[in-house]
């Protein structure tokens, strides 16, 4: 069971994000599927449930959730606290009922925008019952990174400090100066993680899920939300 740690601050485009991955991990389990089986594959809910995201939620009125599930996803919630604190626990209790019952290739799990990622995959390290290295990915609004910097420090730069790799994103909203400064900001911070700047609101290069899940397939696709 493949584990990806979605962070980043409020309103960085996780959940943007989470949608473009998951749509690329389920064409690629249904390419996988053709390949493998020869066999017509209608939906890939057949496969069910290779995906699950969990959403994590401070208040009950959020609509992650909602929007996630509209796609069609395998969607757990935990609200009203911070699965990097208050909720640890019961991450770690709905992770492995995920893990001995559905049992899906991937989970994605994606945090309140005030959590350390850092501090979940500790957690579920030390009490999960998967064996798979947790990856954390990390998503910067480069447009607000430095205003965001100033005001909450330290929760920004432990975000970036923590993280496997760091999504840069927002870039139709920022110049290339602004861009190449937050690039260098978050290197200072964080040298050995992988840095990619993209744009969640348009379409992701195939290529930048490749990177991060470690899939094979085409450099050409594109995915979209
Ligand atoms: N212009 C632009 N807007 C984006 C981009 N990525 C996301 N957005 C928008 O930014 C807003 C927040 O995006 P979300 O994906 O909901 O961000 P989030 O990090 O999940 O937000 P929270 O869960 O509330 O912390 C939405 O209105 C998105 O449509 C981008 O690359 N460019
Ligand atoms: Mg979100």
């Amino acid at each position: 069971m493949n584990i990806i740690i979605f962070g980043g601050f409020l309103g960085a485009g996780k959940t943007s994000l989470i949608l473009s991955l998951a749509s690329f991990l389920i064409q690629k389990n249904l390419k996988e599927v053709h390949q493998n089986d020869q066999q017509e594959v209608q939906s890939p809910y057949l496969q069910s449930p290779y995906l699950v995201i969990i959403e994590n939620e401070i208040g009950e009125t959020g609509i992650d959730h909602k929007i996630l599930r509209s796609g069609g996803y395998e969607v757990r919630e935990l609200f009203a606290g911070c699965v990097c604190c208050t909720l640890a626990a019961d991450l770690t209790v709905m992770l492995n009922e995920i893990a001995d019952t559905l049992k899906p290739q991937w989970v994605i799990i994606e945090c309140t925008g005030l959590a350390y990622p850092g501090n979940i995959a500790d957690t579920l390290n030390r009490y999960g019952k998967h064996s798979d290295p947790i990856r954390i990915v990390t998503v910067v609004d480069a447009e607000r990174w430095e205003e965001l910097a100033e005001v909450a420090p330290i929760l920004v730069e432990k975000q970036v400090q923590e993280a496997d790799v760091v999504l840069i994103n927002k870039i139709d909203l920022a110049d290339d100066e602004v861009i190449s400064l937050v690039e260098d900001r978050i290197h200072s911070i964080n040298a050995s993680a992988k840095k990619i700047r993209l744009s969640g609101s348009g379409m992701i290069p195939g290529s930048v899920w490749r990177e991060i899940t470690g899939a094979n397939g085409s450099s050409e696709e594109v995915t979209e939300k």
